[in-house]
């Protein structure tokens, strides 16, 4: 046996959530790669129907549902019609998220509450509906999105940082409480990555730009691609052994003091 075949998706359910684009689309597009079958959802039919023709243009026949992640009835509904017409779902991909950029003393509850709503309460509530099958199907994974703002604070992301400083506890203690199940739960902290959420970030003449590729070791943005060898890693037989550990797949950011003044 090829030491390969460790890595192989052969014969595995995938349920992406927010993967119309971005880096659930490209996380998506690489456990088809390593043989997968794919389910995405979307908030929106007209995010699922851009879906569905991307991943057709890639070769990949995936199955698309409009779902919103906060909404526990629409996702038991989804989980639901996933095993009925594709199966019992192997691997989920907490992925859907949302970021709003506001100085704290002037951000309302409401918006906050949103933003943890999204990427907080949702991986609770996907997660939730999945494990009972993993653990009747003796296996499972979980990949929780999560973000340098798991780790570091910065102007304007308060409810960000806040939620995905929770979604990394949440992940160290879905291994701790399913690990025995045979269930890994990990996460990924992609580091500053091109897609539209940071598009604001990269226009033309923003210092945010400069700043970003300067505390950046490898000296650039990350791409979508850059987060798939980690996603097919974190997904696959290979990581069996890995419970509860968030992956920074960042170019370096969190190991660099920044560069000295000359
Ligand atoms: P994106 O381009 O904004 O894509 C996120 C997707 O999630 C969109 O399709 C979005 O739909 C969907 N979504 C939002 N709320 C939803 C809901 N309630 N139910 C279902 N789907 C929903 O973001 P991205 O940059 O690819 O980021 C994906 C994940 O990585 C997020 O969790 C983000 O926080 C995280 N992340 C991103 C970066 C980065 O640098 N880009 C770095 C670290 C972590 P709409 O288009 O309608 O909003
Ligand atoms: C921001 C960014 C970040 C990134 C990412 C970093 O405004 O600082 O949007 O939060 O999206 O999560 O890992």
């Amino acid at each position: 046996m090829s030491m390969l075949n460790s890595f192989s998706l052969q014969g595995k359910v995938a349920l992406v959530t927010g993967a119309s684009y971005g880096i659930g689309f490209a996380i998506a597009k690489g456990f088809a790669m390593a043989g997968a079958t794919i389910c995405f959802n979307d908030i929106k039919q007209e995010l699922v129907d851009k879906g569905l023709e991307n991943y057709k243009e890639e070769g990949i026949n995936a199955f698309g549902y409009v779902c919103d992640v906060t909404n526990e009835d629409q996702v038991d509904e989804m989980i639901a019609k996933i095993e009925q017409e594709v199966g019992v779902i192997d691997i989920l991909v907490n992925n859907a998220g949302i970021i709003k950029r506001i100085p704290m003393i002037e951000m309302s509850a409401d918006d906050f509450r949103q933003v943890i709503d999204v990427d907080l309460n949702a991986p609770f509530i996907v997660s939730k509906a999945v494990i009972p099958s993993m653990i009747k199907k003796g296996h499972g994974k979980i990949i929780n999105i999560c973000s340098m703002m798991s780790e570091l604070g910065r102007e304007t992301v308060s409810a960000y940082a806040a939620a995905k400083g929770g979604l990394k506890m949440l992940t160290k203690n879905i291994a701790s409480e399913y690990g025995e199940y045979n269930i890994q739960c990990n996460g990924i902290g992609p580091g500053y990555i091109a897609t539209p959420q940071t598009a604001p970030l990269r226009e033309e003449g923003n210092p945010f730009n400069n700043f970003i590729i300067s505390k950046t070791p490898a000296a650039r943005w990350g791409t979508t691609d850059d987060l798939i060898g980690p996603a097919v890693f974190l997904a696959s037989e290979a990581s069996d052994f890995v419970n509860g550990h968030i992956l920074y797949v960042d170019g370096g950011i969190l190991a660099y003091i920044g560069k000295q003044p000359k």
